[in-house]
């Protein structure tokens, strides 16, 4: 059997948490042949609700779910860690700007980056969903002094997964059929769900749908402000679907880009200047996965003066946001 995997997962209790938790302790994240320990982490007024939580994961009696640890405190539950998944944060309420949150969040990613860097695993990677999760995975990164910074990702999977089902429906085709939907600049409003460079059953998605018009309003649209229409039908920020492409993201980040041939999975994370992109922002790209943690940014693709403009929109809301947290950026960055 192989060494268990220790997973650190913050805000455990929430609402992302609780359909998140059995998917990493059922395999599906990590393999079913891989045991995992889960390092659970609140603030203290939630820890009653997580040891309900942790209650219910005993009940489901996972055979590969070797230990929980339940913390109040990083620097307690990310000791050892191989991942940690930085879910927890104040989710954005109904109606209210993605953007307001950036100030109240954004303290919690210092205190979080610094105990990574402090008591995790060497090897450790860290995907963050916490919104606003770029600005955020940003945070943590500037403030883990000693590790690299290519283990600090942010989540768009969601995107991408919105965007291949919007494809896939549109097009009346099954959504395996959707490669190469790549993600670009920032997990928001402003984001640009590439469609110029996807591609259905093998060809270019423009060709197949062949509606310009749709692509560059309802389908863009409706990607981009998926998070606000979910919360304004169910009350609640998406939880299900958001803990879904975390499980993708993670599994595909760590065990290699799925097939076919080609395609490529969207993670946010620190740009090399790829794409004219700035150096050290954490923005989405399509990326390739090698299967063992690593990943490179797939280079090359064409951006039309369309898309070129999206994400150049995109990826100014970022430089936007750091400039809000410019202080918080200060303790020894990740290198
Ligand atoms: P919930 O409010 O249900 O749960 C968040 C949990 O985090 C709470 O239990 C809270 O006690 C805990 N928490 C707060 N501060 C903490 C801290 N300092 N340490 C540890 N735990 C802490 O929110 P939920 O719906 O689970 O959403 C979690 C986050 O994901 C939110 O920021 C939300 O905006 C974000 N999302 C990000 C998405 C993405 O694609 N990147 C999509 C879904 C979601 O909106």
């Amino acid at each position: 059997m192989k060494k268990p995997i220790r997973v650190a997962v913050t805000g455990a209790a929430g609402q992302i948490g609780y359909a998140l938790l059995p998917r990493i302790a059922s395999g599906e994240m990590l393999g079913k042949d891989q045991e995992v320990i889960l390092q659970l982490v609140e603030i203290p007024p939630v820890m009653d609700a997580l040891r309900g939580v942790a209650m219910e994961l005993d009940d489901c009696a996972f055979p590969l779910l070797r230990e929980m640890i339940l913390s109040e405190d990083p620097r307690h539950g990310f000791e050892g860690a191989d991942l940690v998944l930085l879910v927890g944060a104040k989710p954005r309420g109904k109606g209210q700007q993605r953007g307001d949150l950036i100030r109240d969040n954004g303290p919690i990613f210092v205190g979080q980056g610094r105990a990574i860097a402090e008591v995790a695993d060497a090897g450790v990677r860290v995907a963050v969903v916490g919104n606003p999760a770029n600005t955020n995975a940003l945070i943590a990164m500037a403030n883990a002094g000693g590790l690299p910074r290519e283990r600090f990702t942010a989540m768009t999977r969601l995107d991408q997964n919105r965007a291949a089902a919007q494809l896939a429906g549109r097009a009346g085709v099954e959504v395996s059929a959707v490669t190469n939907v790549a993600i670009w600049g920032n997990h928001s409003a402003t984001q640009y769900p590439d469609f110029e460079n996807a591609r259905i059953g093998g060809r270019p998605a423009t060709e197949v749908i062949g509606d310009r018009e749709w692509l560059e309003g309802d389908f863009l649209g409706t990607v981009q402000k998926r998070g606000a229409a979910i919360i304004e039908a169910r009350g609640q920020s998406s939880a299900m679907s958001a803990a879904s492409a975390l499980v993708d993201h993670v599994r595909d980040w760590m065990a290699g880009t799925p097939t076919p041939e080609g395609d490529w999975v969207s993670m946010a994370v620190p740009s090399d200047g790829s794409y004219g992109i700035e150096e050290g922002l954490i923005s989405s790209f399509p990326v390739r996965t090698d299967g063992q943690g690593g990943y490179e940014i797939v280079q090359g693709l064409d951006l039309s003066t369309f898309a070129r403009e999206r994400v150049d929109a995109s990826v100014q809301e970022l430089e936007e946001e750091r400039s809000v947290v410019e202080d918080l950026l200060g303790s020894g960055s990740a290198t």
